[in-house]
């Protein structure tokens, strides 16, 4: 585990990197990242920031980790509600069965690509679509904490309204730095549905519908370049990373 964040980090944090690299892999150090630092364990690294390792030894090929998590609505959202399309509460990254982290919240981003279906919500067409505010997005940082009420406003979800929505993983508040996401991890993405009602975060009289979206690893944040769909879920869903 500690390795795993360390390395995550390798860009940003040189001198953690240095431990945590060359004591355990040797060449990771080496010119595939960019980091100068001592290969003392194995054959292959080299000790130079530039260049990479290429004839023996070295793990020249190691894939980079995924650094963010898109989730896009796969509903054709319905505006005479307040809350148009999936409602989406948090984002947990699960490592070896146990959570690892959740969506950091400030590093939403609606992806350029996409646009509200909604601008306009109600019966009548004549409110604001409430839940589905760009200021609701970072309800998504964090472990889940939506609530539905009968009599005053929700709270902890936002409503994707047709968009893609990007996100940075942190660790268990959902706070510090930015978590790779590798192959076998999981992603569980919790989206307000009946389970809310049975799990006593809805009351009894919501439809509290399990809604469709799909979800997207990338490398950069706004690149499509590398990126992979874990697929479609409806409602609160469990994502296996290839
Ligand atoms: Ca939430
Ligand atoms: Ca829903």
């Amino acid at each position: 585990m500690r390795n795993r964040i360390l390395c995550a980090a390798l860009a940003g944090v040189l001198a953690l990197a240095f431990a945590a690299c060359s004591s355990t892999t040797g060449a990771d150090c080496g010119g595939d990242t960019g980091i100068a630092c001592t290969d003392t364990t194995t054959g292959g690294g080299d000790t130079t920031p530039s260049g990479g390792d290429t004839t023996s030894g070295g793990d020249t090929s190691a894939p980079a980790p995924y650094m963010w998590v898109m989730i896009c609505d796969k509903e054709s959202p319905d505006c005479s509600t307040t809350g148009p399309g999936a409602d989406i509460d948090a984002i947990e990254l699960i490592v070896s069965g146990s959570t690892y982290g959740y969506a950091i919240g400030s590093s939403a981003n609606v992806s350029s690509a996409t646009a509200d279906k909604c601008s306009m919500c109600g019966d009548k067409g004549d409110k604001e679509c409430k839940y589905a505010a760009d200021s609701f997005l970072s309800r998504i940082g964090g472990p889940r904490d939506a609530m539905v009420y009968a009599d005053k406003t929700d709270d902890g979800y936002v409503s994707l309204n047709s968009r893609c929505v990007e996100f940075q993983i942190g660790d268990k508040t959902g706070a510090g730095i930015a978590q790779g996401i590798y192959s076998s991890d999981k992603l569980k993405v919790y989206e307000v549905d009946p389970s809310y009602k049975t799990d006593g975060r809805a009351y009894s009289g919501c439809i509290c519908k399990a809604e469709q979206y799909e979800v997207w690893l990338r490398l950069n944040q706004g690149v499509d370049t590398g990126s992979v769909s874990l697929g479609t879920g409806t409602g609160t869903t469990t994502f296996s990373v290839p």
